[in-house]
Formats: structure tokens, C-alpha cells, sequence
């Protein structure tokens, strides 16, 4: 235990460090640690400052109440100036197949190898306290704690970026946080300056295209998948270099809200999405993602209509189909939320040796930004120190000092070359196993210049937007319609609407039409010739590619008092089939009495668990709980919002004065499906519910494939 002095260690639920042997202070005859200073001096006590005098002045020789107070007034470090808010978990990557004609990368040589990893997910607009629905970009950060040092891989769940060249990265994030002189919207980008400058920037347009689409309002982090955006290299140990896209595909397929169902859940539940994936991973049902290649040589990318370095453009998967190389999967929250996933430091310059760079410019100016960003954040160059940060392989270098050092040369030589025995002398560099850069062939006049290649800033959105099924067309014109409604100036309206015309006529008809312009405006003029003919490409789509599957899911049950105690247990039994999550909602959290007598508590009284936080809702109720629920409003927004918004309803005959309350009672449609006429009956409620939403409710000719 005497080499354990200092270091911090977990004591029931408390996080205190131990002494010169071990020992921590005991409270006499309770066990648990006594409560000390900073200094480990024991606090006798915590409840008062110390004063002169009963009613007097507080004495500044308070040590204790000037330690504590000093320490609180400092516990926040600035926020991220995008991607504030995040929430990150604990995980390995396990490598299917090793790659070693791809990459030398130590974590893909080998089948089955576990990589320890950490993930952040995050809202990119918001500060840290906005809500999780945002329609936004979301980041899927994945720090890869490789054998050969650290590999992070900074991602979003959008595989395109709004600007090119990197330069341009503070005026996009400027125009799209609040307003500077009025300190708002908050976590939006429905608002003048944000479409001021896309209207004007006709690059964004492919990436505008899927932010209003419904991968902007993802279901969960669960459920979205992530990209690398950039192509990448990857080096195997001959030096051969192929490029790379790197993808990440949910497990569980892609889901999404719609976009009145966000807004509910922003107030009914803020933290929505760091909620759910804390409860999955509690409850051991771990998140899986695959990492999946799209690999490609220079003969591909010269073939290829678009240019590869362009970070506004994909290369469709119907072009270059995806290899799946292996398994992310997150199993451990973690133990504290500032330690880790506030002071978790990602930088895109985190590679190892087999992955490198391209001259992608968005991509070469992240990695100036990323390093110098963490400094302001962390405060010292130190902030690799950091359990979280720290490479959990060996490291040995002559860098030393600054703020916060936890880790410096205990030896006399800090330099290098020199010619002390190795003992003394220290590390040196290994040209065997170490990183090179790709000797990539470089040459050209210096100028400030945007390459003819990246000139084409419609083609791709176009392609985007026909490759969706018409529900989803549809909730890109009215997410457009919604968004360009909250610009006072009709003429960013008008504008957008101009840009829109070089994407898709029908769109921009729909959102002029939605919008009451007087008339539809010219298309804005084009830097190239939009392509109109390139192939949908269905893997774009996420109603094409529907999981067909309810696990991992969440039914929210309302009862009352005298609800059918069988059938309840017989969707309790079948959405266990279904790893499907059960939530009882009803007018009392203390719970209700069911038919059979028993007591069964709730998880959420009514007002507190609308259906927006639900993928499928049933009604258990009696002819007496319907009426006194059809008195409710809460209760009537929960059927009212569920059917709105498209959901399996499972409901029993008693429901009908609730449904009638609604007006609903005419409008039982086929995503409505009654209980307990028999015993499977639940079982096939669940099994409608694998279709997600009852889209025909919208569009009767709805059909996903
Ligand atoms: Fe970032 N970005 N970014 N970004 N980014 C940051 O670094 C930046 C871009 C992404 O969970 C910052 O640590 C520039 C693309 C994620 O901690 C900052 C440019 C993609 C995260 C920064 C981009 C991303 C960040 C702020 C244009 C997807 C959150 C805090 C050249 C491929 C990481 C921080 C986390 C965070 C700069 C564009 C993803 C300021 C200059 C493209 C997921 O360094």
C-alpha cells in the first residue's frame, strides 16, 4: 500500500486519497473517512464559518472556509467553444480481420484485438446546459487508446461539412450561435444570421440539406451514425498508402423524432439523449456500433466526378461500398462526468503510424485548432496527463515542466542528444516503429485559392434529397419552412429559396409556398452547372433502411386503477422478447391498483412522462380510468401527441371515452392495435411496433422500400 500515497482511490462513494501508509482518517467507530482539507488537515467543522462573537464577523483566518470557497469559485473551465455539450462513455474497439495490407496500425493487425476507448457525443450550436433535441449537428468524438499511442478519430454523424476551406470555421460558428447582441437563440440555427450566411455560401448547401433533414434530430446517440468526414490515409509497412472514409453504423439502424416531437421533449425532458444512453449502458445493454471503410486508390479518386480532399462531398456507398473491420461497443459510464467527459481532449492530430493525413483543408486546419483550443480549455500544455487523455502504451520524452506537471524526467538528462548510459540518458527515436509521415509529392504556386474541383455546390445535395422517400422530402421542406419562418428578412428567406431552386424545384415550390413568398425568386447563379442525373443512393435514406426491429426501444404504458393486470404482464413478457423497455405512466407515481388487486407502482406520473419520450404507447385502462383520464389534458396530449406523431398505439375497447375526449375515436386507424382479443396479442403489438412509426397515418402511400 506505500507506494499508493496520494493517489486517489475510490472509498464507498467518495473519491479520497490515501496516506503515507495506506490509511485514510477513520471517524472513531463509524469507518468512514473523516473530512479534511486539501492539505488533509481534519475539518471539525463544515457547518459554520469561524466567527467573533455569536452574531459577529467572520475571522478571514478561516483556512477552511477560504479553501472551500477559493476551490468552488474556480470549478468551471470554459466551455467548448463548439460542441459544448456532450456526454462521453467508456469502451473497447475490437478489430475483426487484421488490415495489414491496408495499415500498419498496431490496432488493426491482429483478429479479435480489444482497443480501450472513450466516446463523446455532442451537440455542436448549444452551450453546455441546452437541450439535447436541438436540430444540429451531433459529434461522435471516438479516442482510440491504441498499443502504439492514442488515435482520435473526431467525427459527426453527418458525413458532409458547410465549408471547405477551414478558414472559414468562426464565421459559420459565429453566424449560427446566438445573435451577439442580443445573447440569443440558444442551440439553434433558426434564426437570421445563421441563413444570412448560408444563403451566401452556396458550399453549405449539401451540408444544409442533411442538417434539415431528420439525421439533425436523431432519436438517440444510439440509434445515428457517425463519420470521419475527411478521407484519410492508411500506410501498411511497405509505405503503400490507400485512402480511407470512415464510417460508423449503429447496431441498432437509424432512428429519428419528428420535428414537433423535439420540441416537446426539449421541455419534458432536456437531457433526453444522455438520459438514454446512460440508462442503456446500466442496464447492460451496450451500444454497438461497426467501423466501416470505404478504401479507395488515386486512380479511383481521379475517376471519381467529385474531389475526394472536398469535405462537402460523400462518395456514395452504391459507388464504393463499405467493409466492415470491426466492433465499437460502449459497456462503462463513467465514474465522473467533469473528470472525464468535460476534461476529454480530442485532437484530430491524435493519429499512430498506418493512419496519416490529407490535404483535405477543412482537415488540415483542425489540426492547428484542436491542440491550441484544449489549452485554453484545460490550462496547461499538461492536460495529456490526464487519466482520461493519458495513452495507456508507454510514454518516454524530454518534455517537461508547465502547469499542473504530474509527470516529469526523474532522471539528470532532459535533453537530447546526449551521452549518458541509457539508464540516465533517456529515450530515443525509434526510425524502425516509429511515425513517418506519407511522402506525399508536394509542389504548386502559394496562393490563397479555392481549387476548380470544389466547385460543384449542388449536385451532391441534389442527389441527397432525391435518394429520400417522400416522408422524409417532406420533413426537409418543412424543417427549411420552419427554419427560414423565425428570419425577420424576407430577403434571406427569398435567397435561401433562390439556392434552393440549383438543388430541386419541388423543394424550393414547397418552401416558397410554405413560406408565402409572393413569387418564386431565380435560381442563385452557380458556380458549375448543377449534375441533375445522379443515381439516388438508397444508403441515404433512413426510412429505406428501417431496422426492422423494436430492441432498444421504449413502450410507454398509461394505466389507471383496475387495468388489466394479465395483459400487462403479457406486454411486460413480450417487449422482453422484444429487448423492447417498459415505462409505466400513470396519474399517481405512487402507482395503481390492477384488476387482479395487486399494487404496481409507476415510472412517471402523467404530466411527467408525455408520450414524446415514448417510441410506442398502450392504454390499460377500465371505462371509469378513461373518463377521468379524458379530464386531463396531460392525458390527452399523451394520445393526441402519439398519434401525431405517427406512433403504434396498443390500446383495449375501455379506452374509447379517452379517445373520444380527443376526438379520436373516428380515427382508429391500422397503427392501432387492440389488446387482449388474444393471448399473443402483445406479442404482435410489439412485433408492429419493428416498423418504428405508422407513417401511412401521414402519407397513405407511404411506402419505406
Ligand atoms: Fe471540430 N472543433 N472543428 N469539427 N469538432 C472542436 O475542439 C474545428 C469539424 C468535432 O467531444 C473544438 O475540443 C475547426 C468537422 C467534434 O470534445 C475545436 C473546424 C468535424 C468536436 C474545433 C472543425 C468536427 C469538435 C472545440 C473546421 C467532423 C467535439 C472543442 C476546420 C469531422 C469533440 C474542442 C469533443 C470540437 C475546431 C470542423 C467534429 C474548436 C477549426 C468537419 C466531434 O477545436
Amino acid at each position: 500500500m506505500g507506494d499508493e500515497i496520494g493517489r486517489p482511490v475510490r472509498y464507498g462513494d467518495q473519491a479520497v486519497r490515501q496516506g503515507h501508509g495506506g490509511e485514510t482518517h477513520q471517524v472513531a467507530g463509524d469507518g468512514r473517512p473523516s473530512l479534511t482539507t486539501q492539505q488533509g488537515t481534519i475539518v471539525g467543522d463544515d457547518q459554520n464559518s469561524l466567527r467573533i462573537g455569536e452574531r459577529g464577523p467572520t475571522a478571514l483566518e478561516d483556512f477552511h472556509f477560504r479553501e472551500k470557497i477559493f476551490h468552488f469559485d474556480h470549478e468551471r473551465i470554459p466551455e467548448r467553444v463548439v460542441h459544448a455539450r456532450g456526454y462521453g462513455a467508456h469502451g473497447f474497439f475490437e478489430t475483426y480481420a487484421p488490415l495489414t495490407e491496408l495499415t500498419k496500425a498496431d490496432l488493426f493487425q491482429r483478429e479479435g484485438e480489444r482497443t480501450p476507448a472513450f466516446v463523446r457525443f455532442s451537440t455542436v450550436a448549444g452551450s453546455k446546459g441546452s437541450t439535447d433535441l436541438a436540430r444540429d449537428v451531433r459529434g461522435f468524438a471516438v479516442k482510440l487508446y491504441t498499443r502504439e499511442g492514442n488515435w482520435d478519430l473526431v467525427g459527426n454523424n453527418i458525413p458532409v461539412f458547410f465549408i471547405q476551406d477551414a478558414i472559414k470555421f468562426p464565421d459559420v460558428i459565429h453566424a449560427v450561435k446566438e445573435e451577439p447582441d442580443r445573447g440569443f437563440p440558444q442551440a439553434q440555427s433558426a434564426h437570421d444570421n445563421f441563413w444570412d450566411f448560408a444563403s451566401l455560401m452556396p458550399e453549405s448547401t449539401h451540408m444544409l440539406m442533411w442538417i434539415m433533414s431528420d439525421r439533425a434530430i436523431p432519436r438517440s446517440f444510439r440509434f445515428m451514425e457517425g463519420f470521419g468526414v475527411h478521407t484519410f490515409r492508411m500506410v501498411n509497412a511497405q509505405g503503400r498508402s490507400t485512402f480511407v472514409k470512415f464510417h460508423w453504423k449503429p447496431k441498432l439502424g437509424l432512428q429519428s423524432v419528428v420535428w414537433n416531437e423535439a420540441v416537446k421533449i426539449s421541455g419534458a425532458d432536456p437531457d433526453f439523449h444522455r438520459r438514454d444512453l446512460w440508462d442503456a449502458i446500466q442496464q447492460g445493454n451496450y451500444p454497438e456500433w461497426e467501423l466501416c471503410l470505404q478504401v479507395f486508390d488515386d486512380e479511383f479518386a481521379d475517376r471519381f466526378r467529385f474531389d475526394v480532399l472536398d469535405p462537402t462531398k460523400i462518395i456514395p456507398e452504391e459507388e464504393l461500398p463499405v467493409r466492415r473491420v470491426g466492433r465499437l461497443v460502449l459497456d462503462r459510464m463513467v465514474d465522473n462526468f467533469f473528470a472525464e467527459t468535460e476534461q476529454v481532449a480530442f485532437c484530430t492530430q491524435n493519429i499512430v503510424p498506418g493512419i496519416d493525413f490529407t490535404n483535405d483543408p477543412l482537415l488540415q486546419g483542425r489540426n492547428f485548432s484542436y491542440l491550441d483550443t484544449q489549452l485554453k480549455r484545460l490550462g496547461s500544455p499538461n492536460f495529456t496527463h490526464l487519466p482520461i487523455n493519458a495513452p495507456k502504451c508507454p510514454v518516454a520524452s524530454f518534455q517537461q515542466d508547465a502547469h499542473m506537471t504530474t509527470v516529469n524526467p526523474t532522471t539528470r538528462a532532459n535533453y537530447e542528444p546526449n551521452s549518458w548510459e541509457p539508464e540516465i540518458g533517456g529515450p530515443r527515436e525509434d526510425p524502425e516503429r516509429g511515425f513517418h509521415s506519407y511522402p506525399a509529392e508536394e509542389a504548386g504556386a502559394k496562393r490563397r485559392l479555392r481549387p476548380e474541383s470544389f466547385a460543384d455546390h449542388y449536385s451532391q445535395a441534389r442527389q441527397f434529397y432525391v435518394s429520400q422517400t417522400p416522408v422524409e422530402r417532406q420533413h426537409i421542406a418543412d424543417a427549411f419552412v420552419f427554419e427560414l419562418s423565425k428570419c425577420d428578412r424576407v430577403d434571406i428567406r427569398s435567397r435561401m429559396v433562390a439556392g434552393l431552386r440549383n438543388v430541386d424545384d419541388e423543394l424550393a415550390v414547397a418552401v416558397a409556398a410554405g413560406l408565402g413568398l409572393p413569387e418564386l425568386p431565380d435560381p442563385l447563379p452557380a458556380a458549375r452547372e448543377p449534375i441533375r442525373d445522379l443515381p439516388p443512393s438508397r444508403a441515404l435514406s433512413i426510412l429505406a433502411n428501417g431496422p426492422d426491429t423494436f430492441a432498444g426501444r421504449k413502450l410507454g404504458v398509461l394505466i389507471t386503477d383496475g387495468a388489466d393486470a394479465a395483459l400487462l404482464a403479457g406486454l411486460r413478457e413480450a417487449a422482453t422478447r422484444e429487448k423492447t423497455n417498459v415505462e409505466l405512466v400513470a396519474p399517481i407515481v405512487g402507482g395503481i391498483q390492477a384488476s387482479d388487486g395487486t399494487h404496481i407502482a409507476a415510472d412517471q406520473k402523467l404530466d411527467g412522462g408525455p408520450s414524446v419520450l415514448y417510441d410506442a404507447v398502450a392504454i390499460l385502462t377500465t371505462k371509469d380510468g378513461a373518463a377521468e383520464l379524458a379530464a386531463q389534458p396531460a392525458a390527452r396530449d399523451f394520445i393526441t401527441d402519439a398519434y401525431a406523431h405517427a406512433k403504434f398505439v396498443g390500446y383495449t375497447d375501455d379506452a374509447t371515452p379517452l379517445f373520444a375526449a380527443t376526438g379520436m375515436h373516428n380515427m382508429i386507424d391500422d397503427g392501432f392495435v387492440r389488446l387482449g382479443a388474444n393471448a399473443d396479442n402483445a406479442g404482435d403489438f410489439l412485433a408492429r411496433c419493428r416498423q418504428l412509426r405508422f407513417w401511412q397515418r401521414q402519407y397513405p402511400a407511404f411506402a419505406a422500400r
